[in-house]
């Protein structure tokens, strides 16, 4: 049971002007693509063939290095796609705002953390919103960790995530990340951050 490409659930250019299309199609066609067939690969002969890739991570330290990378890429790229979506954010509500309130005392103080570990992840890697029970927090994980691997320094479910890959932004963005970074807030998809937060 091979893992498979996840289309991409809207038009290359739909988050325009905030994430560019030739960066979309790249990311997606490319490295998402690469990840994925990377991961086939790895997992041949290695003992997890035919689990999900959440059973995978819950013991990824055991795995040999593609299988977690390959495997990141293929999740983490999944879960970003579908927490984007055009349109322009809404903010968050219900049970997601109590908990962003409760965990950082204001949605304001949640976004100024997030932004700060996002600019301040060295090199390649990816910043989340991880839920602890009804908990949030913000965590770091370099190249394509994650917080459901065992090995994660934050382990939880992530709810909400950023790619800060240079590869996510260098064509329109080239070194600013903070552009791109406040650019990503414009087209976070609260509704399946909620959806995710629920579980
Ligand atoms: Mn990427």
């Amino acid at each position: 049971m091979a893992f498979v490409l996840q289309s991409l659930p809207y038009a290359f250019d739909a988050l325009e002007p905030y994430i560019d299309a030739q960066t979309m199609e790249i990311h997606h066609d490319k490295h998402h693509a690469a990840y994925t067939n990377n991961l086939n690969a790895a997992v041949q002969g290695s003992g997890v063939e035919g689990k999900t890739i959440e059973e995978i991570f819950a013991n990824i330290s055991a795995q040999p290095v593609a299988v977690r990378n390959n495997g990141g890429g293929f999740y983490n790229h999944n879960l970003f796609w579908d927490v984007m979506a055009p349109g322009g954010a809404k903010m968050p509500e219900g049970d997601l705002q109590k908990s962003i309130d409760n965990s950082f005392g204001s949605y304001q103080n949640f976004k100024e953390a997030f932004t700060k570990a996002a600019l301040t992840r060295f090199g390649s890697g990816w910043v989340w919103l991880v839920k602890q029970g009804d908990s949030l927090v913000i965590s770091s994980t370099p190249n394509q960790d994650n917080p459901l691997m065992d090995l994660a320094e934050v382990k939880g479910i992530p709810v909400l995530g950023v790619d800060v890959w240079e590869h996510a932004y260098y064509l329109k963005y080239q070194n600013r990340r903070p552009d791109y970074v406040d650019a990503f807030f414009n087209v976070v998809n609260w509704d399946e951050v909620a959806r995710r937060f629920k579980g």
